[in-house]
């Protein structure tokens, strides 16, 4: 048993069917998810960096393993993935969350168009990020399993909604039709989960 451990995800493999299908859903958790545990787990075993957490590794990731950076980005990447996701959710951001969105980026649709295109535009594997810089909302995305927390990360901040790009998370269902899973992701994001990482990151 190693210090970090897989999270349940917080509803059935099938939730978000048609979107995101089971088959995917629960490879991603149980076999890619789960790995990247392990291996962060056996990097750090037996080092000082058994005593960190997992916000200390990544904010050093640019001076630690490609092991620890690659799955502590990994472990942390998907534990926020599955967190901000749902049965039945989608539609529009409400309450400070939606006015802040609306008032930065011109609209919710203007949002969309930017954040599909950081992901879509992300060459391999990555993901897209709407992050919190200096109290502001911002897009980005990451190569790999880098995220906004880690040090050398182009854009630096507080991820409150990500997105998987790799193909593991859609190739099943979707194959090469990377824009089209994205699209459909707005139909499962969560936006209570998003805006309640929203007030704690200001
Ligand atoms: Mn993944």
């Amino acid at each position: 048993m190693g210090k970090f451990n897989l999270p349940d995800l917080p509803y059935a493999y099938d939730s978000l069917e048609p979107y995101i299908d089971a088959t995917t859903m629960e490879i991603h958790h149980s076999k890619h998810h789960a790995a990247y545990v392990n291996n962060l787990n056996n990097a750090i075993a037996a080092t000082e960096l058994e005593g960190k957490s997992l916000e200390e590794l990544l904010a050093s990731a640019g001076s630690l393993s490609p092991a620890v950076r690659n799955n502590g980005g990994g472990h942390f990447n998907h534990s926020l993935f599955w967190s901000i996701m749902g049965k039945d959710k989608g539609g529009n951001p409400s309450g400070k969350l939606g006015d802040d969105i609306a008032s930065i980026f011109g609209s919710f649709d203007s949002f969309k168009d930017q954040f599909a295109k950081a992901g879509a535009t992300r060459f391999g594997s990555g993901w897209a990020w709407l992050l919190v810089k200096d109290g502001k909302l911002v897009v980005s995305s990451t190569p790999n399993q880098d995220n906004p927390l880690m040090d050398v990360a182009e854009v630096k901040g507080t991820p409150i909604l990500g997105l998987d790009v790799w193909e593991h998370a859609y190739y099943l269902k979707y194959q090469n039709r990377r824009p089209e899973y994205i699209e459909n992701f707005f139909n499962v994001i969560d936006w209570d989960a998003v805006s309640e990482r929203y007030e704690r990151a200001l």
